[in-house]
């Protein structure tokens, strides 16, 4: 607060409350106020600041139901993409040290995985982010406030310290980029109290022991992938499909993959209760579906990766009269991330019908900041947004997965180009390549436009986002086929592909 007072604005100290005084020059103090720094809300102001807007951002976390907390700079950089990626890699590097022996590396001993190195090594790099967004924000002489946010009216924010402090800044425009937090079930005794969220998994001082993940959407089974990699006793407990909404052929490879790596599946099957007992491990009991038997089993850990909720109820927005989707709390924006209230504008995680993914949040940020400071007019395309799945076996994917070609298309409408690969490395390491497959699903009539392209293999993210920019680009077919491989790669096998599923032809790809 003093470094505020010695600032460009005046502040005043009226009983609790702190109050900044409008600027003489202008009618409110900032060009924009950002509640919520992570990756949309920090990319927003910085470009902001950067055209040369008067901007200050909020960033309060609430601590989680187990009490962890974290810094500056969103899900992403503390307790999502980042921390993820980097436990992600320290599984891989484990299936590379086996590897490595096929290879000639002389191991001698067990190889055994340390969680308290990992975590506090991936937490210090969490901490340089922390402290890096920080000095960005200063040189780009964005104001921040480590303040809870909630709105006024469509032009005033009143910020909340974690001492209690009150502080009102008015602004031209304000962005709202809260973003999500994990759900807890609500029905379930014992999900509380003794449960763990991805909100915490990234932040425990110690190895969480046999886990049970409860969830089958892409952050379980990613945040299941890790556990199993680093050698932990990891259960999913799926209660429908895994990754609902991606391609159901590639989801079957992809935990058709994880179960031959080790992790175990409860397939249909529904917690019911979680119990402490004197031992201290959590008991779980669970309900079969398929054939309503009760079953239990018990944990050292039980992550509840069941689906993500943000927060607007704390905001104000509904006495604003900004409209929110009831059955998600989202808020409801058009296409240039507007809410249904004048100078209130929305998107990122909290957007209604976004994408959760921090890319879209961070160029949608960047674009609407550059429209708010008249520099653009240019508004996000939320289509062909490429994504990875960050599983033991990485699914990456663009487009419309089968199914939803199918639907849209038809199935005599579309034909999809397909082989299962051996990726090089696999080969002197002796690994299974029953996974490792490629599709392209294409219009069958003219051109053949790609309308999706799916990937399961070795660095599925880097390949993908490269063949992104071709369907960016209206990528078909043929265009596919002219391009040149690079050899010997895994991604190479796309431009190579030429078996239709149609001809029921054996899709296995053999040779160069
Ligand atoms: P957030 O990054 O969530 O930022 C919102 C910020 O606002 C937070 O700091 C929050 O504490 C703060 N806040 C909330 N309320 C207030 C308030 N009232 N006042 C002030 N501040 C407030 N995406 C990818 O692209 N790739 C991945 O690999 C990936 N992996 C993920 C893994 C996990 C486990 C999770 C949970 C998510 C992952 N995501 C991934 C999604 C990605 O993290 C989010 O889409 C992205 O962070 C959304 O950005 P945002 O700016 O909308 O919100
Ligand atoms: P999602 O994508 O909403 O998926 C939630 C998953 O949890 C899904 O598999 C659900 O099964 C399952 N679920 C939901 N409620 C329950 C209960 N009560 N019991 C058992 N299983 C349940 O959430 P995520 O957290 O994985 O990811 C959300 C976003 O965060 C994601 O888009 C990323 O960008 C970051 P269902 O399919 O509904 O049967």
């Amino acid at each position: 607060m003093a470094a505020l007072c010695r600032g460009r604005y005046r502040w005043k100290r009226i009983n609790c409350f702190h109050v900044l005084t409008r600027n003489l020059t202008g009618k409110y103090d900032f060009d924009l106020v950002v509640v919520g720094g992570g990756s949309g809300g920090l990319a927003c102001s910085k470009e902001a600041a950067q055209l040369g807007l008067k901007v200050a951002v909020l960033d309060y976390v609430e601590p989680s139901a187990k009490g962890t907390k974290w810094g500056l700079g969103g899900t992403c950089v503390n307790v999502g993409c980042i921390p993820k990626k980097l436990m992600h890699q320290a599984a891989l590097l484990g299936t590379a040290v086996k590897d490595a022996k096929k290879y000639g590396w002389q191991i001698s001993g067990p190889v055994c995985h340390d969680w308290v190195t990992m975590a506090e090594a991936v937490q210090n790099h969490v901490r340089s982010l922390n402290w890096g967004h920080r000095v960005q924000l200063q040189d780009k002489k964005v104001k921040y406030l480590n303040m809870n946010g909630s709105l006024l009216d469509q032009h005033t924010v009143k910020g909340l310290s974690k001492a209690g402090k009150e502080t009102i800044l008015t602004a031209r425009n304000i962005v709202v980029t809260t973003g999500g937090r994990p759900r807890y079930p609500t029905n379930i005794p014992g999900a509380v109290e003794h449960g763990l969220t991805s909100d915490d998994i990234f932040w425990l001082k110690k190895s969480p022991g046999k886990t049970l993940v409860v969830g089958a959407s892409y952050v379980a089974l990613e945040c299941a992938g890790f556990l199993t990699g680093v050698g932990m006793d990891t259960t999913v407990m799926v209660r429908s499909i895994a990754l609902r909404g991606f391609d159901q052929q590639m989801a079957g490879l992809v935990t058709d993959y994880m179960e031959a790596y080790g992790t175990k599946f409860a397939w249909r099957s529904v917690p019911k209760r979680v119990d402490k007992l004197s031992s201290g491990a959590l008991q779980v009991t669970w309900v079969d579906s398929l054939t309503g038997n009760e079953q239990k089993d018990t944990f050292d850990s039980v992550l509840w990766a069941v689906g993500r909720a943000p927060e607007t109820k704390a905001l104000g927005l509904d006495k604003l009269g900004v409209q929110l989707n009831k059955q998600t709390g989202k808020i409801v924006v058009g296409a240039d991330e507007s809410s249904s209230v004048p100078n209130i504008y929305a998107f990122g995680d909290i957007g209604e019908d976004r994408p959760e993914l921090t890319p879209t949040a961070i160029k949608a940020g960047k674009l609407l900041a550059r429209r708010l400071a008249g520099h653009s007019t240019e508004l996000m395309n939320y289509d062909n947004v490429a994504t990875t799945v960050f599983t033991p076996l990485e699914y990456g994917c663009v487009g419309l997965s089968e199914e939803e070609a199918e639907m849209r298309h038809g199935k005599d409408g579309i034909e999809v180009y397909h082989a299962f690969y051996k990726p090089l490395e696999f080969t002197v390491a002796e690994r299974d390549a029953s996974q490792c497959y490629l599709k392209v699903v294409c219009e069958r009539a003219g051109d053949q436009k790609i309308l999706g392209l799916h990937f399961t293999g070795p660095n599925a993210g880097e390949v993908t986002q490269g063949f992104a920019l071709g369907f960016q680009c209206g990528a078909t077919y043929s265009h596919l086929l002219q391009t040149v491989g690079i050899h010997p790669t895994c991604a190479e096998e796309l431009t190579k592909v030429h078996i239709t599923k149609r001809s029921g032809l054996d899709a296995m790809v053999t040779g160069c």
